[in-house]
C-alpha cells in the first residue's frame, strides 16, 4: 500500500523546545500491515523525564493562574486544528498503528469531541456552595488543580486516549508529561504538535518518547508528579499503582476487558449480528471495550452462529489505508505470537475452531485471522483472560439470570451488551451487570466522551475517564470558609447556643 510515511523523524518536546534524547539514543515505529520501519522517535530515559518534570513544574504557576475560560480557550483552538487536521491523522494512523481508515477518523473524532467538551468546561468547572452551620458565614468547595500530571497511554487509541488524560488535566490547571505507547509515538507527536500550534505555552505540555521500563517507570516513581493517569494491561498498570502508592500518589487506572454480548432468543438477530461483528473485529478486537465473549440463548445458537460464521468468514484482511479492508493487523509481533497462543488454549480446553485460528502470512506485516471458539465453558482461559485480538469466545446460556451470571464472573467489569426486544430483561440486565458501561441493543464498543468512562473489579480502580468525572482525577476539592461575623464563632461548639 503506497503511502506518504516515510523516513519521518520525531523529537521529544520539553520546556516549549523540540530536542533529542540526552542519551542521543533513538528507536524506531513500525508500521504493523508491512512490518517496516517508518520513522524514529528519541529512545528516552529518566534524565529526559526530569528535564519534562522541571519544565512542567516551572510553567504550573502561570498555568494554573490563568483563569480558566483563557484556557478553554486554547483546547477550544486545539479542537479546531484537530479537525482541520484530521483526514492527515487517520491516515497517518491507519499506518502507524494500522486501524481502518474510518476507524482511524473515529480515533480523532473522539478527541475533537473531548478537546471541545473540556474547552466548554473551562466555563463551567462547577464547585458547590452550601449553607454554614453558623450565620454571617459562607461556604463552598472549588475545585483546585493538582501540579504535574504524568499521562501514559496505549497504542490502540493513539489520539484519542492521550486526549482523555491530557485535555481535562489543562482545563483543571495542572501542566503534564506524556509518555506516548512505544509503538505509536509519532502520532504521540504529532498530537503535542497541536497544542503548540493553539498556544499553549512552553512547559504547559511536555512530551518524552521511550519504553515504558525507563520513561514510564521514571515518570510514576518521580516524587514532584503528583497524579498518575494510565491506560494499558492490569499487569502493567497493578505495577504503576504499586509504585505510586510508597507516594500517595493520584493514580487513575484504565485496563482490561473481558466484555460480554448476551443474544436473547427474542433479539433481533440482524442487528446483534452487525454489533457482534462489530465489537468482536472492529479495531481487530484490539479495544479494551472489544467483545470477547458472545453468550447466545440456547434457542438461538445453532442459528445464530451459523449466521455468525459466515459473516466472520466474510471479513476481509488488509492495510488499513485500503478500502477494501474490513480488518487490520493486530500491532506487532510479540501481539501476534500472544493471540495465537490462545488458539492452541483454545483446543487444549475443548473449544471447536469454527473459523479463523490461523496467522495470515502476507509477507511481513502481523495479522491473524478472525477466529470463532465454540463450545466454550464461561470457565475456559479464552473467556476469562482478554486476548485483545480478533478472537471471540462463544458461550451458551439457558436464561437471563444464567447469561447474566456468566457475563460477571470475569475478573474485568468494563462493557456488557443484551440483545433483547422485552423492556423488562433489559432494566433486569441495566440492574444486574456488574460493569461499568452497560449497552442496551448496541455492541460493548462506543462510548461516548461526555458519559463517565471505565470499569469495575480489575478493569480499574474506582476512577472514571471522560465526562465531568475526568475532573475528579484531576482536580483536588478545596473547602473554603469565609467568616464575615466579626467574632470568633467555634464551629460544632457554638452551634446550638445561638
Ligand atoms: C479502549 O479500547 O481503550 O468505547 C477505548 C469505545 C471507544 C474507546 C475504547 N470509544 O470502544
Amino acid at each position: 500500500m503506497e503511502h506518504e510515511f516515510h523516513d519521518l523523524e520525531y523529537l521529544n518536546y520539553i520546556g516549549g523546545k523540540w530536542v533529542p534524547a540526552k542519551s542521543g539514543e533513538w528507536m524506531e515505529s513500525i508500521e504493523p500491515a508491512t512490518g517496516q520501519v517508518i520513522g524514529r522517535v528519541p529512545k528516552s530515559g529518566p534524565e529526559d523525564v526530569a528535564a519534562a518534570v522541571e519544565a512542567a513544574k516551572q510553567a504550573f504557576d502561570s498555568w494554573r493562574l490563568t483563569p480558566a475560560p483563557k484556557r478553554g480557550e486554547i483546547l477550544f483552538r486545539v479542537a479546531q486544528l484537530l479537525e482541520e487536521r484530521k483526514e492527515k491523522l487517520a491516515r497517518f494512523m491507519a499506518v502507524e498503528m494500522g486501524k481502518v481508515l474510518p476507524e482511524a477518523r473515529g480515533d480523532v473524532q473522539e478527541a475533537i469531541d473531548m478537546a471541545y467538551y473540556m474547552a466548554g468546561e473551562g466555563r463551567r468547572l462547577f464547585g458547590k456552595t452550601v449553607h454554614s452551620e453558623l450565620p454571617n458565614k459562607s461556604c463552598w468547595a472549588e475545585r483546585a488543580p493538582v501540579g504535574v500530571v504524568g499521562v501514559i497511554t496505549p497504542w490502540n487509541f493513539p489520539i484519542a486516549i492521550p486526549s482523555w488524560k491530557i485535555l481535562p488535566a489543562l482545563i483543571c490547571g495542572n501542566t503534564v508529561v506524556f509518555k506516548p505507547a512505544s509503538d505509536t509515538p509519532m502520532l504521540g507527536a504529532e498530537f503535542v504538535k497541536i497544542f503548540e500550534e493553539a498556544g499553549l505555552p512552553p512547559g504547559v505540555l511536555n512530551l518524552v518518547t521511550g519504553p515504558g521500563s525507563s520513561v514510564g517507570n521514571a515518570i510514576v516513581e518521580h516524587p514532584d508528579v503528583k497524579v498518575i493517569s494510565f491506560t494499558g494491561s492490569t499487569e502493567s498498570g497493578r505495577q504503576v499503582a504499586t509504585i505510586a502508592a510508597a507516594q500517595l500518589k493520584k493514580v487513575a487506572l484504565e485496563m482490561g476487558g473481558k466484555n460480554a454480548i448476551i443474544v436473547m432468543d427474542d433479539a433481533n438477530q440482524n442487528l446483534a449480528l452487525e454489533a457482534v461483528i462489530w465489537s468482536a473485529f472492529g479495531t481487530t478486537g484490539q479495544r479494551c471495550t472489544a467483545c470477547s465473549r458472545l453468550i447466545l440463548h440456547r434457542a438461538i445458537k445453532d442459528e445464530f452462529t451459523e449466521r455468525l460464521v459466515e459473516a466472520t468468514r466474510a471479513l476481509k484482511l488488509g492495510h488499513g489505508l485500503d478500502p477494501e479492508t474490513d480488518v487490520g493487523p493486530v500491532i506487532n509481533a510479540a501481539a501476534l505470537r500472544k493471540i495465537h497462543s490462545y488458539t492452541a488454549v483454545a483446543q487444549q480446553e475443548g473449544a471447536a475452531i469454527l473459523v479463523g485460528g490461523r496467522i495470515w502470512e502476507n509477507g511481513g506485516g502481523f495479522f491473524y485471522e478472525p477466529t470463532l471458539f465454540d463450545n466454550v465453558q464461561p470457565h475456559f482461559r479464552v473467556a476469562q483472560e482478554e486476548i485483545f485480538g480478533p478472537c471471540l469466545s462463544i458461550i451458551t446460556a439457558d436464561s437471563l439470570e444464567e447469561a447474566i451470571r456468566i457475563n460477571n464472573s470475569v475478573a474485568y467489569g468494563l462493557s456488557s451488551s443484551l440483545f433483547t426486544q422485552d423492556v423488562n430483561r433489559a432494566f433486569q440486565a441495566i440492574r444486574d451487570f456488574s460493569t461499568g458501561l452497560v449497552y442496551i441493543n448496541h455492541g460493548t464498543i462506543g462510548a461516548e466522551t461526555h458519559l463517565p468512562f471505565g470499569g469495575t473489579n480489575d478493569t480499574g480502580n474506582g476512577t472514571r475517564e471522560a465526562a465531568w468525572t475526568a475532573l475528579d482525577t484531576f482536580s483536588e476539592w478545596k473547602a473554603v470558609y469565609v467568616d464575615w461575623s466579626g467574632r470568633l464563632q467555634r464551629a460544632q461548639i457554638d452551634t446550638h447556643e445561638q
